[in-house]
């Protein structure tokens, strides 16, 4: 038995014709043709519309041009994912595409591999060689050997690609190490996941509770916009935090939380909303399966008991959960994104998922919102070879309830002992520093060593790019069309990317990448079309949408209400049961415990503290730490250290700190940051400074990376628990 999940009941957009006049196909002339006609032109200012990339949020974006150069990025007005606005990291993302330090040339390595010594190479000679170690990898053992590790949406086309050649190993680190539990915690219990863009209306929300999702430094433009909304309108806030966060600011009650523990916090949550009847019974009884298993199993989570695991008084956990049974359904327990926090975080999900359910806001005003996209009919080409192996992430350990692969377990299979049935001989890599974004990077080392083949696509001369074999440079987002945009959405639309100037140095955008490789490989067919316009108007046409308009407004809005079960929507859920699962069938099934446990993880040995790390409003992760415009803002990060801690240690505020972890690894210089804003059992620090890559001109504050040597796996879904370090400090 397994959980049918997957299943979107989404409501498809009916009438697509009449929303634009036809365009004959054909129209368009080629990328560079376009770009070109974007770019040259006299001092009058151009208005591009396109997408940004700075981050995965794909806001709509319009890039002022002028002369052939970016004057200015701003919010598309009529973007829903923008509404007008971009984060700060978005205004800034021309830092990237003039950055001084981008790859301009395909390379070569010279010398051994890692050794990050490079010769510029022509676009035929860097293909060439690619194309023969894939049609090598093929031959010899079989085209699944190749791994594709991706992130961003520039990998559309190399994924095609990819699968098209014969390989299902395919992973982004967005899951494993990121959002995968929350999507496995959510299917479980409501048949479908979360998504992004979230479908969490927090704009209508009359209360909303973050648990470690620090809105505001997680800088998610829609979200923050509607945050400052929501306090607006004046909704409740809670934040679970054990640092005192952006969002605790603007918090009625801020839980300062002993890091690791939140499950037992939920669970007394849930013990209070149900034993006080707190809870929405009709919605229990029409919609959920389980509540008298899930009552029983409670009892043992009061928020006495709580206290002592959380340090949460009890009558904090009491008034906020009868805030929360006050103002349902309208609350928003958020899911959270990056939730690969502590190995049980598939449970921690769950257990919010249940909380949700017991509020009846899943499909209601104020909670999770029933989006809906727009079916964009994809361009037909030949299925993809059926791999004859097994996924590679799944020989060495079944995750049957993973709705993704692991990009973790791609890199394990690969670094496996010879008896392991690992397959795995070479890793085309496009737009992820697998050196920063996998857990215990001396095992991605050890595994990039064993390799036969490695290939990236970069912008950016990044720490992985120094393992490579063959470096593409790629061009950035602002410089080059990619697939089409249709998220689930209140309002559904087709936003488009599009090349606001021409590429710079002698970068190509991936679609051509793909399509040159395609033909060198003998995959022409799964590419019919001529140029990437062509593509477009194969996709567009037959639904009547108007591409010139497209062009210019860069998003087609098909309005729509957001919907909720009262609005008449008949909730389907693709659970085992149909029904909501505050009991889990499946989990049950697998030999899990089909209700969430508070389990233990422990306290920093003496001396040391756990290592959190997180977001910071004007970055995203190390890809945009070199960007000079960002940098103007913020060009290192620091280590939170609570006031007594620094007291105790002697560390000064603004004075540099050597970080040991709990394996004697050290990191590189860190200023601290001592700080009444961080409980005194763990330290903080942003994610994405500290490179060490040679190309990179900014290497200044410290890598939370380095010191994350381990993780502690998800045993439902494969994800990798990377709070679970310890660091003290060298003085
Ligand atoms: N230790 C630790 N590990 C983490 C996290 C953490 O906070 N700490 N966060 C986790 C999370 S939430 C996530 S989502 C992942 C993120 O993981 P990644 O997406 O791998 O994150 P980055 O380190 O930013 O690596 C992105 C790389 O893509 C390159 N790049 C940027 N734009 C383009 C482009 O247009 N084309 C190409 N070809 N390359 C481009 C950048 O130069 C950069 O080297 O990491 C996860 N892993
Ligand atoms: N500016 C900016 N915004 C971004 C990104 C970015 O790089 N920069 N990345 C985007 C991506 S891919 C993701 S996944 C999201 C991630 O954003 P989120 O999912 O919101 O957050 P994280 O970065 O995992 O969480 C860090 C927060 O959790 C707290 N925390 C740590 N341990 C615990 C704990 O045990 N319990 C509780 N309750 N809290 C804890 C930390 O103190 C910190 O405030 O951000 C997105 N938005
Ligand atoms: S949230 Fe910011 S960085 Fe992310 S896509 Fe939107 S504007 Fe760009
Ligand atoms: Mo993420």
């Amino acid at each position: 038995m397994s959980v049918r999940i997957k299943r979107r009941s989404f409501i498809k957009i009916a009438g697509m014709a009449a929303a634009g006049a036809g365009v004959a196909t054909g129209i368009g002339g080629k990328i560079l043709e376009a770009a070109v006609r974007n770019t040259t032109g006299s001092d009058k200012i151009k208005s591009v519309a396109t997408f940004c990339e700075l981050c995965f949020w794909k806001c709509g974006m319009i890039a002022k041009v002028q002369n052939g150069r970016i004057i200015k990025l701003e919010g598309n007005p009529k973007h829903p994912l923008s509404n007008g606005m971009l984060c700060p990291r978005g205004n800034g993302a021309t830092g990237l595409t003039y950055d001084p330090d981008r790859i301009k040339t395909p390379l070569m390595r010279v010398n051994k591999r890692g050794g990050d010594e490079f010769r510029e190479a022509s676009w035929d000679e860097a293909l060439d060689y690619i194309t023969e170690n894939m049609l090598n990898i093929k031959e010899k053992h079989g085209p699944d050997c190749l791994a594709l590790f991706n992130h961003g949406y520039g990998a559309s086309f190399i994924k095609h690609l990819l699968k098209a050649y014969g390989t299902h190993n395919v992973a982004a680190p967005s899951y494993a190490q990121c959002r995968g539990p929350r999507e496995v915690g959510f299917e479980l219990t409501f048949g479908e996941g979360i998504g992004s863009p979230e479908r969490t209306d927090i704009a209508n929300t009359r209360m909303l509770v973050l648990i470690g999702s620090h809105l505001g430094e997680n800088m998610h433009n829609t979200q923050v916009q509607e945050f400052a909304e929501a306090i607006g309108n004046g909704a409740k806030i809670v934040v679970v935090d054990p640092r005192y966060s952006t969002a605790a600011g603007k918090a009625d009650w801020y839980l300062p939380i002993k890091p690791g523990t939140d499950l037992a916090l939920l669970l007394a949550w849930i013990h209070v909303i149900i034993n006080e009847e707190l809870y929405d019974k009709e919605y229990i009884n029409n919609y959920a399966y389980g509540f008298e298993q899930l009552k029983a199993h409670v009892q043992d989570y009061s928020p006495e008991q709580a206290w002592i695991i959380t340090g949460i008084k009890p009558e904090l956990i009491r008034a906020t959960a009868r805030e929360m049974g006050h103002q349902k359904p309208a609350v928003l327990v958020h899911p959270g994104r990056h939730v690969t926090w502590y190995g049980d975080d598939t449970q921690r999900t769950r257990a919010i998922a249940i909380l949700s359910a017991l509020l009846g806001s899943w499909g209601r005003k104020g909670g999770y919102f029933y989006g809906s996209s727009v079916d964009v009919p994809k361009v037909h080409s030949p299925k993809y070879p059926k791999p004859t192996r097994t996924r590679a992430d799944l020989q060495l350990k079944d995750y049957p309830l993973a709705s993704s692969t692991l990009a973790s377990g791609l890199c394990e299979a690969t670094f496996a002992a010879p008896q392991a049935a690992c397959d795995l001989k070479g890793w085309f890599i496009y737009g992820t520093n697998l050196i920063w974004s996998l857990p215990k990077p001396e095992q991605t080392i050890a595994a990039l060593q064993k390799l036969e083949f490695v290939a990236v696509s970069e912008v950016l001369p990044a720490e992985i790019a120094g393992w490579a074999d063959v470096i593409l440079p790629d061009a950035t987002f602002l410089e080059r069309y990619d697939d089409l945009h249709m998220p689930t959405w209140r309002d559904p639309f087709i936003s488009l990317r599009q090349p606001v100037i021409e590429p710079m140095y002698d970068s190509r955008p991936p679609w051509w990448v793909a399509k040159q490789l395609a033909k060198r490989l003998s995959l022409d067919e799964y590419f019919p079309w001529d140029t990437i316009e062509d593509y477009f108007h194969k996709r567009l046409d037959p639904i009547g949408v108007d591409w010139e308009k497209l062009k210019k407004d860069g998003v087609a809005v098909y309005p729509d209400e957001p919907l909720y079960f009262k609005d008449g929507v008949i909730p389907e859920f693709g659970t085992d049961t149909g029904k909501i699962e505050l009991y889990s069938t499946s989990l049950a099934s697998y030999g899990h415990d089909p209700l969430p446990k508070w389990t233990d993880h422990g306290n920093p040995p003496e001396g040391y503290y756990r290592l959190l790390f997180g977001r910071q409003p004007h970055h995203t992760f190390g890809r945009t730490t070199n960007n000079r415009v960002l940098n103007r803002v913020k060009d290192e990060n620091e280590i939170w250290v609570n006031r007594h801690v620094a007291a105790e240690w002697g560390l000064m505020h603004g004075k540099e700190v050597i970080l040991k972890n709990q394996d004697g690894v050290v990191s590189t210089p860190v200023k601290v940051k001592v700080t009444e804003r961080i409980r005194n059992d763990c330290v903080f620090i942003a994610h994405g400074f500290g490179h060490t890559a040679r190309g990179l001109s900014n290497k200044k504050g410290a890598s939370d990376s380095f010191l994350v040597t381990r993780y502690k796996t998800d045993p439902i879904m494969g994800g990798t628990g990377m709070n679970v370090n310890f660091v003290t400090f060298v003085v």
